[in-house]
C-alpha cells in the first residue's frame, strides 16, 4: 500500500516536472506576476550586497553570503514564467524579442544565473575585492538582459 502510494506520488511529481512551464500558471497574468515578483525580490537581496560592494554599509561576509545565496536561488525562478502567450499581458515590460530570440534570451538568463553562483562563492571567501568584482559582473548580466529585453 505504502509502496503504491509512493509510486503515485513519484508519478505525480514527475508529471509536474515534465509539464510545460506555462501549465504551471492558471492564467498568463499569474505568470507575469510571478516573474515580476521573483525578479523584484531578487533585486532587493542583490541591492543589499550592492550596498556593501559600494561601501554604503560595512562589509559582513555572513550577510553578503546569505543574500548572495538567495540571489542565486531566486535567479532560477523567473524564466519558466516567460512561456508562450505571456508576451502581451497586463503591465509587462517584456519585449517581443524574448519570444523571437529564445536562444539568446536563454543565453542571457544562463549568464546571469552563472554570475549569481559566482557571487555567492565570492561572498563566502570574505574578501571584499572578490565580492566587488563578482557584484559588478552580476550587475552587468542583469543590465545586459534589461537593455535587450525590457522596455523602458
Ligand atoms: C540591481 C537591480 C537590477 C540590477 C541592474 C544592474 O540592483 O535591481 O536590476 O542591479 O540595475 O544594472
Amino acid at each position: 500500500m505504502h509502496k503504491t502510494l509512493s509510486h503515485l506520488a513519484l508519478a505525480a511529481a514527475m508529471a509536474a516536472l515534465a509539464a510545460p512551464a506555462s501549465a504551471q500558471f492558471a492564467k498568463p497574468e499569474d505568470a507575469v506576476k510571478y516573474r515580476q515578483s521573483s525578479l523584484s525580490v531578487m533585486g532587493n537581496h542583490f541591492s543589499r550586497i550592492g550596498a556593501m560592494a559600494n561601501g554604503r554599509v560595512p562589509f559582513d561576509a555572513k550577510v553578503a553570503t546569505d543574500n548572495a545565496e538567495l540571489v542565486a536561488t531566486l535567479s532560477k525562478l523567473p524564466w519558466a514564467a516567460f512561456g508562450p502567450g505571456t508576451d502581451k499581458v497586463g503591465n509587462t515590460k517584456a519585449k517581443p524579442e524574448i519570444w523571437t530570440e529564445q536562444a539568446k534570451f536563454k543565453e542571457a538568463s544562463d549568464k546571469m544565473m552563472g554570475e549569481a553562483t559566482k557571487l555567492a562563492a565570492a561572498a563566502k571567501t570574505g574578501n571584499l575585492d572578490a565580492l566587488k568584482t563578482a557584484f559588478g559582473a552580476t550587475a552587468a548580466s542583469c543590465k545586459a538582459c534589461h537593455d535587450a529585453y525590457r522596455a523602458q
